[in-house]
């Protein structure tokens, strides 16, 4: 325990944070449409290695997957059945005394094809339901449209968000949810990680990427898209629930460089601006110089049609939030690369790292907490963080998580540092905060949560829940608005 000067303002947001494709389960009922996510399949790391492949590439291996040949575990169809459950697991996370949690809607559980002209009802039904659970217990729903959850036939027959149609039919399904949740949700965000499709297109973007001759030009072309169904989502927003903030949302990673040599110092700079471009788009509301360059050295030309800028610059975000797991180090030098989910870069001498090589960091959150607000100036929220581990059950029954609870404990007050250090920081939401399938890897033994949850990377188990020994050290946290870490 360790007592120091207050930090946290008193209305800080507390909580944890999921998606849908994630935890929901039930991949087709309630009239829900297949999602992007639900074609990924489960490949044991003995038999990927290293490398992470979450993307489906083509229609043919598209239509293979569609046609079940190529084995059928597909966790995140199943996910850990929290739309069964979600009463249960609200009530643990009101225990622990959630402010906050964010959770995404699943697209295609209120449009199931995406292009439709009526909402389909159950979806819509079953979302009041988890809200009005939340609400009984005074926690703040905090709302992702769309969290890697792209209706699967908008793949099929627009290729994604390559198409200017989707921002038309996104527009239409954030309108539907904001008129139908506006006494219930106050805090939404566009697009989960919107950097992901640069490295990802088909998570990010809904890309088939084999499908397009110039790979490059149709993935900057898709994000302008999802740019402007941000900002026109954010209009909306604003519209139909006057008291409402919305913000966008970036994987965030420090990057530095490997030494003092100008020329790391520059590929570092590089790097970095790259993944501040996102933020630059949302937040100030314009596509930065250096990007443009970038655009013009690649020879890429983005089809932008009239209105475009002014609705970039009249209808940016109210708040920025952004995941933070690791900082990366960037060299001028050609060597081997580490990987995260999405960056590579050289191994940091001076950090330790996770199982998966992810290396933690908790000042480098700090830097960036002040480095964003310094560019920015507008209210910041942390909605991911955490450790993804491997977790042991004792004989007793116990999850012994301390290495989870050093984690968390040493980015927390990070964060109380940067808040001391003047920046605006308005909430946290430690990501997974019940177990649940990766992103990543489709692995469900890469676990986050306070609660555990019985299920291996193959779908055994009782799904039961049980409190880590994080779950009281979270819940003293909270009650103590984290001056006792
Ligand atoms: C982010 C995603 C989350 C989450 C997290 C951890 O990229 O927004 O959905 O899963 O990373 O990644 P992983 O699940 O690969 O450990």
């Amino acid at each position: 325990m360790c007592m120091s000067q207050k930090r946290f303002p008193e209305d800080f947001l507390w909580g944890g944070a999921t998606a849908a494709n994630q935890v929901e389960g039930a991949y087709n009922e309630g009239g829900k449409g297949l999602s992007i996510f639900d074609m990924v399949q489960f490949v044991p790391k003995e038999e990927r290695g290293n490398d992470i492949e979450m993307d489906v590439k083509s229609k043919e291996e598209l239509e293979a997957l569609l046609a079940g040949k190529e084995g059928d575990n597909f966790p995140k169809r199943r996910g850990i059945d929290f739309y069964h459950r979600y009463q249960e697991d609200i009530a643990l996370f009101a225990e622990m005394g959630f402010k906050t949690f964010r959770m995404s809607i699943s697209w295609p559980r209120i449009f199931p094809n995406g292009d439709e002209s009526q909402p389909n009802e159950e979806g819509l039904a079953f979302y009041d339901k988890v809200f009005d659970e939340l609400l009984k217990y005074g926690i703040e729903p905090l709302v992702t449209l769309s969290h890697y959850e792209i209706p699967l036939n908008l793949v099929q027959k627009y290729n994604g968000w390559a198409d200017r149609s989707l921002v038309d039919l996104f527009v239409n399904y954030a309108e539907t949810v904001f008129t139908r949740y506006k006494d219930k949700v106050k805090y939404w965000l566009t697009f989960n990680e919107i950097n992901i499709s640069v490295f990802s297109p088909y998570i990010g973007s809904g890309i088939l990427i084999d499908e397009v001759e110039n790979k490059e030009q149709a993935v900057y072309q898709a994000l302008h898209h999802q740019f402007i169904a941000s900002a026109r989502a954010v209009k909306a927003c604003h519209e139909i629930i006057p008291n409402a903030k919305i913000g966008c949302m970036l994987a965030r990673m420090e990057v530095y460089p490997e030494t003092c040599n100008p020329d790391d110092v520059l590929v570092a700079l590089d790097e970095d601006q790259k993944n501040l471009f996102f933020t630059d788009v949302q937040v100030r509301g314009y596509y930065p110089s250096f990007m443009l360059s970038y655009f013009e050295e690649k020879n890429i030309k983005l089809n932008m049609l009239p209105g475009d800028e002014e609705i970039l610059l009249n209808h940016t975000v109210d708040f920025l939030s952004f995941s933070y797991y690791m900082s990366m180090v960037a060299t001028a030098n050609d060597k081997e690369k580490e990987l995260g989910n999405f960056f590579t870069g050289v191994k940091n001498p001076y950090l330790k790292a996770s199982d998966w090589g992810w290396q933690i960091d908790p000042k480098g959150l700090r830097i960036t907490l002040k480095k964003m607000y310094d560019r920015y100036q507008v209210p910041l929220f942390i909605v991911e963080n955490g450790l993804g581990a491997y977790d042991k059950m004792e004989e007793d029954g116990m999850i012994n998580d301390d290495y989870r609870i050093d984690y968390l404990k040493a980015h927390i007050e990070q964060m109380g540092e940067a808040i001391k250090e003047g920046v605006d920081l308005i909430g946290y939401t430690s990501w997974g905060c019940i177990d649940l399938i990766s992103a990543g890897t489709s692995e469900m033994s890469k676990r986050y949560g306070f609660i555990y949850v019985d299920q291996d990377d193959y779908g055994n188990g009782t799904l039961a829940r049980k409190k880590k020994k994080s779950f009281n050290w979270y819940k003293n946290v909270i009650a103590t608005n984290g001056e006792e870490l």
